[in-house]
């Protein structure tokens, strides 16, 4: 089927007029679609959801179903704008929530207007709003009855079978890359015994079972042009039981470096710690106090592990042979891998000043409740 026809499927306004290619996402296709009603305009998110990965689109799209409208209550009832605080899914001219063509499936979403999404902190105060939107998204969260969420990727932050995935693609070694890559191998392989730890304490219940994101990238949320403030979560294709740490780390390892996530002048990459500061505040304060005092102390660690894991990742794909995140050029994802080992290993040197920043702002927080 031809792309404006899929389009013309969903519940949209007025005929279409423009449709182009949107955003940087590695994993779903993702479009800006126009629309145009006696002279308006509307914008609609139209996306080829990623199927080699989202298996299962009926469980995907019904958590995202289910996600939004609870939010939606929420938002709502607090006075706020649910058109533009949430995503909101167009359903097709059927009423279900995604669109089958043959093996393909497609969904629609609202496009939250006046907003944008950063690739880079452009000042701290977006990084500030952002982990205060985070946490507030996982506030919101913690009555939803998670049981009834379906796991859209099983073991998503498991970084123990991340690893075994690593040693298998390494063993493997489909389209030898392997020799290419012995330092990564090395930094990586010298730090598996760390790479359990947050497994381990979760499997023990020391830590919360919580309702996360799991994707918590800066660019995963839509600031408001005009306040600044983060006003959207979106991306909700990994929303499952997780840890706080899964998205507190994932938030620093994408937005508190100060490089790109795939720069390859590894000079430029490195924590910026005032940003670290800035984000545990934020953070903390959408949380509003509901963290523990394993989880508030664990936190450098939640940010060290998600960039080693999201580093394993990169690695593993790359002697797979590209096969899970979307590549702009030949070594992408070597140099996806190398920005992250790189930040780790800065982590490592700052470490100490992680650990006083994290424990005075817990401190200041617990103070000001
Ligand atoms: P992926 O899973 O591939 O990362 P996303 O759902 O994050 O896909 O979408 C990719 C990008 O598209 C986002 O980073 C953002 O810039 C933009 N985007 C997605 N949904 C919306 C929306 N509802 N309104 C405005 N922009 C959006
Ligand atoms: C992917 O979908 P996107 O681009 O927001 C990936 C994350 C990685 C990230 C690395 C479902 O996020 O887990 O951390 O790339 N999403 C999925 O940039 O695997
Ligand atoms: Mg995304």
């Amino acid at each position: 089927m031809e792309q404006q026809e899929i389009i013309r499927q969903f519940a949209v306004e007025g005929s279409i007029v423009n449709v182009c290619e949107h955003g940087n996402g590695h994993i779903n296709r993702t479009y800006l679609a126009e629309t145009e009603r006696n002279g308006r305009r509307k914008k609609y998110i139209f996306q080829q959801i990623n199927t080699e990965i989202f298996r299962d689109v009926d469980q995907l799209m019904e958590n995202i179903t289910n996600v939004t409208s609870f939010l939606r209550k929420k938002i709502q009832a607090a006075g706020g704008d649910p058109e533009r605080e949430t995503l909101q899914v167009i359903p097709t001219k059927e009423g279900k929530n995604y669109f089958r063509d043959g093996d393909r499936f497609y969904r629609m979403y609202q496009f939250i207007t006046d907003s944008v999404s950063l690739d880079m902190v452009r000042t701290p105060r977006d990084f500030y709003e952002s982990a205060v939107a985070f946490g507030n998204f996982q506030a919101l969260l913690a009555d939803y009855p998670a049981a009834t969420l379906h796991e859209t990727i099983p073991d998503f932050h498991n970084t123990v079978k991340r690893f075994s995935a690593f040693r298998s693609a390494l063993e493997a070694d489909v389209c030898g890359r392997a020799a290419k890559v012995q330092p990564e191998i090395a930094f990586l392989t010298q730090r598996e015994q760390e790479l359990s730890l947050l497994v381990d304490l979760s499997g023990k219940q020391e830590l919360p079972l919580r309702v996360t994101h799991n994707d918590t990238k800066l660019n995963n949320i839509m600031i408001d042009k005009e306040t600044g403030r983060g006003i959207c979560v979106i991306d909700l294709d990994t929303v499952m039981p997780g840890l706080s740490l899964y998205d507190f780390g994932d938030s620093i390892r994408f937005g508190a470096n100060t490089a790109a996530e795939d720069e390859t002048d590894l000079q430029k990459v490195s924590l910026d710690l005032n940003l670290y500061e800035l984000y545990v505040k934020g953070y903390l304060t959408g949380c509003r106090g509901s963290l523990t005092e394993k989880e508030l102390s664990l936190l450098p660690m939640g940010a060290k592990l998600m960039t080693m894991e999201c580093g394993m990742r990169f690695l593993t794909d790359y002697l797979s042979g590209d096969t899970y995140f979307r590549i702009h050029r030949p070594n992408h994802n070597l140099d996806r891998c190398r920005t992250q080992f790189a930040l780790a290993a800065d982590m490592e040197r700052k470490w100490q000043q992680m650990q006083d920043i994290t424990e005075k702002a817990a401190a200041e927080a617990a103070a000001a409740v």
